[in-house]
This record gives structure tokens, sequence and C-alpha cells, in this order.
């Protein structure tokens, strides 16, 4: 790469070359972006056509193996949020293997998940989502193994998944809210998740103000990462992009690209600069306990009205333009705000928040550094040896530049803070590192999150895979080791060191999936896992209680009236680790899984009289296909 040092402080674009993609994208709009990124591929490729890999093994130049042989396992969990899929995935890294699939938001045919009793009621009557941010709940700093929280930015909703059985058992409708988008933890203990709602809309959204964009408002809204309750929201005018929480508990944060209330792309793009909020925690509390709030709509969640001008609750620090990423470095004193339409990182000094907040110094006053990286800085990720990884979306690079001497150059342009960029390919968005988001962050790996992969896999067609490119961290040089297809569209990922997460192998049959059927067993005096008993619970109405031990269901056949609302709660006897049933009922639209002493359940309408064999979907036993029965439906 070029050598693109100039004045940190200067964010104008002035270099030719692929640079004026970026001009001329801003002029003519948003397909320009993507001919931009079209345009700089064969470049690239050539640059970069078969990599090397064995060059990355262990003992050369230092670097790390990323190869994990057979039987052998990963050092870290890497959690990746699904994007369109509206799920999370599991991946091990380094060996970048993915290990699982947790369905979210969305309908999954091999789990049950959105067809099976609990996961209906929990999704509502909706069947897909759109996952951009996954985040573990911390304590002191780090991740304490309990929870994985994600965001729905399609019907502004946020999921929990418990780490034990890494299943969702909480989802959360925020009200007030459309695109929720950034969300994070608090970090110092497991307390409230903030979400940020990135699409303004008239408040209350109920027919008011349609075409007056000018009262349209956002929603800065915290969560218990406990109880999964809202618990406040605060009000701003301008939309709100990616979320970040300091280690102390004192500040949450948000980037805003459209200070503006554009409502096309022009509109959104006008203004030279936009801003970071800084939410003061206690203030806003201390609102909500005084009762100095509003209700909007239909929402009884306390509302502080933070609109207009700085105060005790907002202060908005100017960021050039359109930021888009906030991270927070691991000693817990700078966030990062990286430019978007601006090649620059704004370094936000939050020890000097508490004087902005007091009037002593100018919003702008906290920013101490503003390092030019690159063409479309979108998101940061840290070594935890004061070194900072930018991934720059229309260069198609990951840039490393040192955090200290960004913040000497500030006032020295002699500096130049720029340490190494690396390609990546292509177009990445989000990047990050293992441990990064905590205050161990350790500098061993780092993740580019690539939109396009174009040929650097077969082609399967028009839509191709994602690119999770892996690189080497660990010494004074990034390497790229590995090219990782993923299916659409992980956005962003966390890497955990393994010994934080400790997940069951067998399940342990508490939470709110098993107070309902508690309920319902204590209800027709069943116990799950002895009785196997059809009982009819009214007119129309059947309950199949049914255990399986492999490779038998207990029920070998029940009889139904066609029409009948049949409901087949299935439990699994079986205690040996990864021995998992199923239950398909042919031709009603049935299927899913019950892990080792797990119970399921799903409600069908038995269909027209006739023989309907269900069976064990899931390989279980020499005899799994003989592990079936017999659904009589009666005229
Ligand atoms: Cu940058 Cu939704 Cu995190 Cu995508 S967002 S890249
Ligand atoms: Cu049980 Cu196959």
């Amino acid at each position: 790469m070029a050598d693109r040092k100039s004045d940190p402080k200067t964010p104008e674009l002035e270099d030719v070359g692929r640079r004026d993609f970026l001009k001329g994208s801003v002029a003519i709009g948003a397909g320009a972006v993507g001919l931009a990124a079209m345009a700089c591929q064969p470049e690239d490729a050539a640059r970069n056509a078969n990599p090397d890999a064995s060059e990355s093994h262990a003992g050369q130049q230092g670097g790390l193996d990323p190869h994990v042989p057979p039987g052998k396992l990963d050092d870290y969990y890497g959690f990746w949020s699904g994007g369109q899929s509206g799920e999370i995935r599991i991946l091990g890294v380094p060996s970048m293997r993915e290990l699982k699939r947790i369905p979210v938001f969305n309908r999954d045919s091999a789990t049950g998940w959105g067809s099976d009793d609990f996961s209906k009621d929990l999704l509502g009557g909706r069947t897909c989502g759109d996952t951009h941010h996954v985040h573990l709940s911390y304590t002191d700093g780090t991740y304490d193994g309990r929870y994985v929280y994600v965001n729905d930015k399609m019907a502004a909703r946020l999921a929990r998944v418990r780490c034990d059985t890494m299943e969702v058992d909480r989802i959360t409708d925020i009200p007030n809210s459309q695109g929720t988008h950034g969300i994070f933890p608090q970090r110092h203990k497991t307390g409230l998740v903030l979400c940020n709602a990135e699409f303004r809309t008239p408040q209350p959204n109920d027919g008011r103000d349609l075409r007056d964009p000018a009262a349209y408002g956002a929603m800065h809204t915290a969560i218990d990462g406990e109880t999964m309750e809202v618990q406040w929201q605060v009000l701003v005018e301008s939309n709100m992009d990616l979320c970040a929480t300091d280690y102390k508990g004192k500040y949450s944060f948000a980037t805003c690209y459209n200070s503006e209330g554009g409502t096309d792309l022009a509109g959104m793009m006008a203004a030279d600069r936009d801003h970071l909020y800084v939410f003061n925690l206690a203030a806003i509390e201390a609102a909500v306990a005084e009762g100095k709030t509003i209700k909007v709509g239909d929402s009884s969640v306390p509302v502080v009205d933070a609109r207009g001008e700085d105060g005790p609750y907002v202060v908005r620090v100017p960021i050039p333009k359109s930021p888009h990423g906030v991270n927070i470095d691991p000693t817990g004193r700078y966030a990062m705000c990286c430019g978007k339409l601006s090649p620059t990182v704004s370094i936000v000094d939050i020890d000097k928040l508490d004087d902005v907040f007091a009037g002593k110094i100018e919003p702008r006053d906290a920013v101490v550094g503003e390092p030019e990286v690159g063409l479309g800085p979108l998101h940061t990720a840290f070594d935890g040896r004061g070194n900072a990884y930018t991934s720059i979306f229309i260069d198609s690079v990951i840039t490393k530049w040192s955090i200290d001497k960004a913040i000497a150059a500030f006032n020295d342009e002699t500096i130049d803070p720029i340490i190494q960029k690396i390609d990546v390919h292509y177009q990445v968005g989000h990047t990050n590192a293992s441990m990064s988001e905590t205050k161990d962050a350790d500098g061993n790996w780092l993740v580019a999150l690539c939109k396009f992969s174009k040929d650097r896999f077969l082609n399967v067609g028009p839509l191709h895979a994602e690119n999770d490119q892996l690189v080497d961290i660990s010494g004074d040089e990034m390497k790229l080791v590995h090219d990782g297809p993923t299916f659409s569209e992980p956005h962003d990922c966390v890497i955990v060191t393994r010994d934080l997460i400790h997940p069951s192998k067998i399940m342990k049959r508490d939470g709110p999936r098993f107070d309902y059927y508690a309920a319902m067993a204590a209800e027709d005096g069943v116990d799950l896992l002895v009785d196997n008993k059809v009982i009819q619970k009214g007119p129309g109405k059947v309950r199949v209680y049914m255990t399986s031990v492999a490779p038998v269901f207990a029920t070998g056949e029940f009889t139904v009236k066609s029409g009948d609302e049949v409901q087949l709660i299935l439990t699994n006897l079986d205690s040996v680790e990864d021995l998992s049933h199923g239950m398909c009922v042919s031709k009603h639209d049935v299927n899913f899984l019950v892990n080792a002493r797990d119970t399921k359940s799903a409600t069908f309408t038995a269909g027209a009289p006739g023989v309907y064999w269900y069976y064990c979907p899931w390989f279980c036993h020499a005899l799994h296909l003989e592990m079936r029965g017999r659904m009589f439906v009666e005229a």
C-alpha cells in the first residue's frame, strides 16, 4: 500500500486513484459506493492471488498456528451474528470451523425453533429477523460466561441466549423504536443492555407527524440484562447507529450519522460533522427515579426527553462525517469513533467527559486524536498492547495504528501513527480481535468480516459467500492466514477464550421453557419424565405426552379425530451426551429436536382421516429408522 501520511486533523480527501471513488459516491449516491467496491477488485485480486498458507505455521517468523488438527479443540469460542438469517453462529477460532447455529429470530427446520410451542410464543408470530451485534454479559470488565445478547434490527427486539444451553430464553420488544441497531451491555457487571434506534420515527408513531421529519426522534433504550425488562428510554432528536459502554458504568455511547435529520441519502450526508452521543447514566437514572420523565404512546416505560441541546443527560461530541463504529479500548480510557465518510478515527478521551458534562470544556475538547486511517473506516479492534486495528471498507484494508502515537500526532504532524495496512478481501465491515471488547484483550487473532468474496471461492451463483478472514496479530506484522466463507451475513463477532464458557452437555430442565412445561404437566397431573398419556382436553383438543429412549418412542400409536388440535409433548429420557431425538409427523409440518433430557412440544391440526407415521429425524441408534409410530386419524 502507498504511504498515506497526511495531516491528521484535516480529513479532506486529496489523493487520486481509488480515493476518487469516494468523492464520486458522495456526489452521486449509494449506487456509486457499490461501483467503487467493484472497481478495486481486480487490482486486489492480482496482488493477493494464491497466498501461501504454510508460511503462517508455528515457528516461522513467530507466527501462531491457525491449523487445529483433527480431534483437537479451538482456543476460542467465536460468537457471530447471522445478519439476514436472523440467527447466531458459534465458530471455533482459529480453525474457523462452524460449530453451531443458534436460531433466534428465524424459523429453523432442524431444531423446530419458531414452530415448537415455546419459541412460537416467544416470537409472537414473527418468522424472520436481522441480527447485527452479539455481545456477552460482563462482570468486572470481562466476559462472565452467562448470556449472549443480540439485536433484531428488523423488528426492534433484543434476544438473550443462555450460555449453558446455548438457546434463546428471552426476547424483549423495544417500544417506540425502529431499526434497533447498536447494542452494548454494561461492562462492570451484568447490568443494563443499551440499544440504539437507528431510524427516527414520530413519537409516538401512531399516525401523527407522518410527513414531518422535523418532529421525528429516536430512543436510546436500557434493558435490564437479568430480567430483560425495559427500564427506561432517552429520546434524542437524531438517529443512533453503533453503541458502546464504558468500563465503569458511568456512560453509554451512540454514534449519529444523520444529525441532519435527512430522510434521503443526500440529506443524511449533507453535514460535515455529525456527533457521538454520550449518555450520563447516573443523571438519567436520577431523572427516572424523580419522575422527570414522559410517557410515549401506549408504552409505560419512563422516557427522559433529551432532544435539542446538550444538558445533564446527553452531550454531543462533534465527529466528522457520518460516523459508524464506536469501540472502547481495553484500558477503558478511549472511545474510537470511525468516520465512515471521513478517513479518520476520532479518539474521545472518556476521562474528559465529566468536564464536558460540567460545562468546563467544550464537547469537541474531549477529542484528543484523529488519525487518518484510510477510506471508509467502520470499526476498531484492539490487541491490549496499545494498538488499534480499524476496518476500512472502501480501501479493503485493516489499518493497524498506535493509540499513543495518534494522540501525540494530534499536535505534531511529523508523527505517523500508522503501523501497517493489510489487504482484506473484500469490503470489510466489522473487525474484531480475541477478547478485544474486554480489559483482557490478548492480541492473538483478528477477524475481518468481509462483505464481498467475489473470486476468493468457487462460484456458487449470484449470491456469494461472505469472507471472514483470519489475521494473526501476535507479531509486529499482521499476517493473513485463512479465508473463512460464511453464509449471509454475519455483521459482527466476538472472540472469547474457551475457559470462560461452560455449556452443559445434557439439558438442565430449568428456565422459562421448563416453567412452561411444568405448568402444563401440573395442570394435567402428568410426570414428564415418566408418563405416556393421551389426554382429551375438551372437544377437539388432545394432548399427547410421550417419552423416548433410543430407539423407541414409548407411545407406538395414538388416535385422534380429523380436525383435532393436537399438542404433542415429547421428553427424551436418554442421559447420554450427544444423543438427541426429535419428532417428525408425516404431512403435518411438524419437525422438532429434543436433546438429551429435554422436553419439547408442537401443536398442529390433525389432517384428513388416515394413518400418519411419526418418526425420529435425528440419527440416534442403529435402529434409528425403526424409531417411529402411527397416528390414527379417524373421521
Ligand atoms: Cu457496521 Cu450493523 Cu455493526 Cu454491519 S453494522 S458492518
Ligand atoms: Cu431417535 Cu433417531
